[in-house]
């Protein structure tokens, strides 16, 4: 027998190692991560398309903070966190935002980005892309973490899932030096330090004693109140909440992301007596739902306090996974922590088969005002102005909805989101996503794409025309992709109006832009389709014929530049010039 040909020695060699780049794709796939939303570059390219190679979707991006927004709602839709994967500095800097907004809305995502060299990062030496990342991350993260060694990526993948799914979830930073992905070990011990996570998001029971609190409050109510939020959304207990409202017969609000955890045309939602309901209730549950602005901190005069920072005279119970939400604004009376789906199970249980319904004045007082406030908006949503206004065109969109439920429904804008929540009616949980805890503008392309590849079906998004042009060179992406999505501009020549004008007569005001854009040339730029859409007539061909067809469309939707009002509904937050608090 002969030696060993040197070339076969070195692959035999080569087959019995693996590398930090097979080692972090074999750690995610172990967790049953299948897709990564990013954008290639040194260092992270090679895992891109090794990645992709080794069967796992990767999504490539045109600015990673849209990658980032998709991997943060990816992470909401599905409870397993969305990967983000970006490379060092700049790349990074740009996914962070998304990171923030992950952890800002409890959605478990996982922020992956490749760094520069550590030895020249800490001596700040000047290398490429030099960025001491991990610290920048970690105010903005729920947790962060840096791998050094090849050895080390199983624990690090591991930590990083758990810290992202556990408890409260949120955004996680994981950072991966260049050195990282050339380290090579013994395939055979790199498998073995692997970790597939057992049980990342436990259950978490809650107490009896604090079941027992919140139904005592609950059966003492006269005026009860549920209100559902998007964490009741992510918990997917969409049966058992749905039992806990109808065996109560509570009326109930849906928070913008949990409108369709039960129809929105369901008898006891009160959306369309939102403004009697919240000062009106003297028992109110929250189910996943946090007590800050977005329900004007659980005080004022929304809740029935005399002046802003009075409190109304409700008592709250509060369900949430975090021990330390209760109290952040005014008194929880009752508070239940646990997962929803424990704690809304256990609720069940202590309600039985003969909970007593609330008093009928309560009931039937919230259905008058809900029934007249439906009939004045049906009155509205009749009128066919000309030109289109948010109120026809979204009269359209509501028909549509209607006709496919399973749709997911992205929105953004102001008058365009404001308008669209109330308006569109959504019949399934989790087909609403929107602008979020912190209202931010540029979410809706990333969006849309997470939207199809998760959720496999059509995908409508409400656009204003400022919001889409924080992400709208992913329509690109979504053509490259041929993914279902069809975006309607709501095109009102500018944010918030169109018709704002520069004083000294010099320059556009700073709301407007270019009059009469055609979004819709933008999507035949990349093959997709465009509609200029002026009439809702118009608007409605266009919508049918994209869902039928699936093909990525683009609808302007020429809307009165008159129509809007500043800052939508949330006027109020908006400090103008000489304006007194
Ligand atoms: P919304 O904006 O719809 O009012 P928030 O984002 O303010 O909703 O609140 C969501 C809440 O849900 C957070 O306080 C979060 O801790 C909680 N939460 C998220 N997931 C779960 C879960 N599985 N079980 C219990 N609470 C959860
Ligand atoms: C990241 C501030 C809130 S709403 C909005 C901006 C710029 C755009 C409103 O115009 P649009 O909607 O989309 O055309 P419409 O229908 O009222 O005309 N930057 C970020 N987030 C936010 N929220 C802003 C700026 C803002
Ligand atoms: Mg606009």
């Amino acid at each position: 027998m002969g030696t060993v040909e040197p070339q076969i020695a070195a692959a035999d060699a080569k087959a019995q190692t693996a590398d930090g780049f097979k080692l972090v794709i074999d750690a995610l796939k172990l967790n049953g991560i299948d897709t990564i939303y990013g954008l290639p570059g040194i260092p992270i390219t090679d895992l891109t398309r090794r990645a992709q190679a080794e069967g796992l979707r990767v999504l490539a991006f045109r600015h990673e903070q849209n990658a980032g927004y998709a991997a943060s709602i990816a992470g909401f839709l599905t409870q397993k966190p969305g990967i983000c994967l970006t490379v060092s500095a700049p790349g990074f800097l740009n996914g962070l935002n998304a990171l923030a907004h992950a952890t800002v809305n409890c959605f478990p995502m996982i922020l992956i980005s490749g760094s520069s060299e550590r030895e020249i990062v800490d001596l700040q030496q000047g290398d490429y892309e030099e960025m001491d990342q991990l610290a920048i991350a970690k105010p903005v993260a729920k947790a962060a973490f840096r791998v050094l060694h090849a050895e080390d990526i199983g624990v690090g993948i591991a930590r990083a899932i758990r810290a992202a799914v556990s408890g409260r979830p949120g955004g996680v930073y994981l950072d991966l030096p260049a050195k990282l992905f050339a380290q090579s070990i013994d395939a055979e011990l790199g498998k073995k330090t692997l970790i597939k996570v057992v049980d990342a998001a436990p259950k978490q029971i809650p107490a009896p004693e604090a079941v027992k609190r919140a139904l005592d409050l609950l059966r003492s109510a006269k005026k009860p109140l549920i209100i559902l939020g998007k964490g009741a959304a992510y918990a997917q207990c969409d049966t058992e909440i749905r039992a806990l409202i109808e065996k109560t017969g509570i009326p109930y609000l849906p928070m913008s992301m949990a409108k369709g955890l039960l129809p929105d045309t369901h008898e006891q939602c009160a959306s369309a007596a939102r403004s009697f309901v919240l000062p009106g209730a003297d028992v109110v549950m929250l189910v996943g739902a946090r007590l800050n602005w977005l329900l004007s901190h659980g005080k004022g005069k929304t809740w029935g306090g005399k002046a802003a920072k009075d409190w109304g005279g409700q008592k709250f119970i509060q369900i949430d996974i975090s021990p330390q939400e209760a109290d952040s604004n005014v008194r929880i009376d009752a508070p239940v922590v646990g997962d929803i789906g424990s704690c809304v199970s256990a609720l069940l249980s202590g309600i039985g088969s003969n909970f007593a319904k609330p008093p009928s004045e309560w009931l039937n007082a919230v259905s008058e005002k809900k029934n007249a406030n439906i009939a004045k908006m049906g009155e509205t949503l009749a009128k066919n102005p000309s030109p289109m206004n948010f109120h026809s065109a979204l009269n359209v969109v509501r028909d549509i909805v209607k006709a496919n439920p399973d749709a997911m429904f992205v929105n953004e804008g102001a008058n365009a989101l404001d308008f669209a929540r109330s308006i569109v009616d959504m019949y399934k949980p989790r087909k609403r996503i929107d602008v979020g805890t912190w209202g931010i503008m540029g979410v809706g392309m990333g969006y849309c794409v997470a939207a199809a590849v998760v959720g496999k079906g059509p995908v409508i998004a409400v656009e204003g025309d400022s919001a889409f042009g924080f992400s709208g060179m992913e329509v690109e992406t979504i053509c490259r992709y041929n993914l279902p999505v069809c975006i309607v501009i709501m095109n009102n020549n500018g944010v918030y109006k169109g018709t704002d004008k520069d004083p000294t007569g010099r320059d556009p005001a700073p709301t407007v832009f270019v009059k009469g854009a055609r979004y819709d040339k933008l999507m035949e730029a990349f093959g997709g389709v465009g509609v200029n859409a002026s009439t809702p007539a118009e608007l409605r061909k266009a919508m049918e014929e994209a869902i039928r067809s699936g093909k990525p469309t683009l609808i302007n939707a020429v809307i009165d530049e008159t129509a809007g009002t500043e800052s939508g509904r949330i006027t109020s937050l908006n400090p103008t010039a000489g304006k007194k608090k």
